[in-house]
């Protein structure tokens, strides 16, 4: 496989779909909803997915394609060369804030994580990674993260957590709140996931999330030291619904044995 040609051709779908999305902000959006009311989807979603997989596929018809929409042939498993799609991460700020939305891909070969991509579309900041080769915001090298104490960390949990929830014990993750510097909760899981590797954030996790969450963002986790794993601490799953933590070394440690009482 012919990675570097990979790259370039994922970056010119990513920003043609970007520009599709942003055109279409002027339109009036079908929107629907999906598991809850809380759920939604609009036909830009639909849509943008159904752009990547016919470009992929007039690109290698080999190529197989997970995407949140369902658009592509199901998924049987992870061998060979497979795209993890989410063509709109944040689709409620899509609708409702026209911004803090993402477009997030990630290539697998045979279960490897070798190219990952998040696309904050509104403000055209692309985050990257190639197995091996680093991790970027554009035209910068991300770094390392550096260690710090959990009293300085910020981390990117939801209200949700601090409410009693079928998860996990609440009144720990109290303690973890009242313990940290700071707080957030951007509704994007993978802008939160580009915030954790950029270092603008310490911590993020999610009680669910999908493959099409974590894939490109786990690539780019690699590639700076930043941590990702269940809230169990086991490996990430891209065949299923998990929970999910991406974090500073120190601190994801610290989260995951102190503060996460699962249930
Ligand atoms: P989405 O916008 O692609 O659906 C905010 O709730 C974050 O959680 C978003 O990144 C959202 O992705 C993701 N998410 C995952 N599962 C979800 C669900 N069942 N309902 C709403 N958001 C979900
Ligand atoms: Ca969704
Ligand atoms: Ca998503
Ligand atoms: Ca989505």
């Amino acid at each position: 496989m012919e990675i570097t040609a990979i790259h370039e051709f994922t970056v010119k779908i990513i920003h043609e779909a970007g520009e599709r999305i942003r055109q279409s902000l002027s339109e009036k959006l079908e929107i629907e909803t999906k598991a809850n009311a809380n759920d939604l989807v609009t036909n830009i979603d639909r849509e943008t997915e159904l752009f990547f997989i016919e470009q992929i596929h007039a690109y290698d018809p080999a190529f197989k394609i997970l995407g949140e929409e369902g658009m592509g042939e199901p998924l049987e498993s992870l061998d060979g060369v497979v795209w993890i799609i989410d063509p709109i991460d944040g689709t409620m700020n899509f609708i409702r804030q026209h911004r803090n939305f993402a477009i997030s891909i990630g290539i697998y070969v045979d279960g490897i994580g070798k190219l990952g991509y998040i696309y904050d579309v509104m403000r055209n900041d692309l985050y990257y990674a190639v197995e091996g080769q680093g991790a970027y915001m554009n035209d910068r090298q991300l770094e390392r993260l550096q260690s710090l104490p959990l009293h300085e960390a910020i981390i990117g949990i939801n209200a949700t957590w601090v409410t009693p929830n079928r998860y996990i014990d609440h009144n720990k993750i109290i303690d973890l709140v009242h313990h940290v510097r700071g707080t957030r909760s951007y509704g994007s899981a993978t802008l939160e996931i580009a915030s954790v590797v950029c270092g603008r954030m310490d911590a993020y996790m999610s009680m669910r999330l999908s493959p099409w969450d974590i894939a490109g963002g786990a690539v780019i986790a690699n590639e700076v030291g930043a941590i990702v794993s269940n809230l169990g601490n086991e490996a990430i799953n891209l065949e299923e619904q998990d929970t999910f933590i991406i974090a500073n070394p120190k601190i994801h440690k610290t989260i995951i044995e102190q503060y996460v009482h699962l249930k």
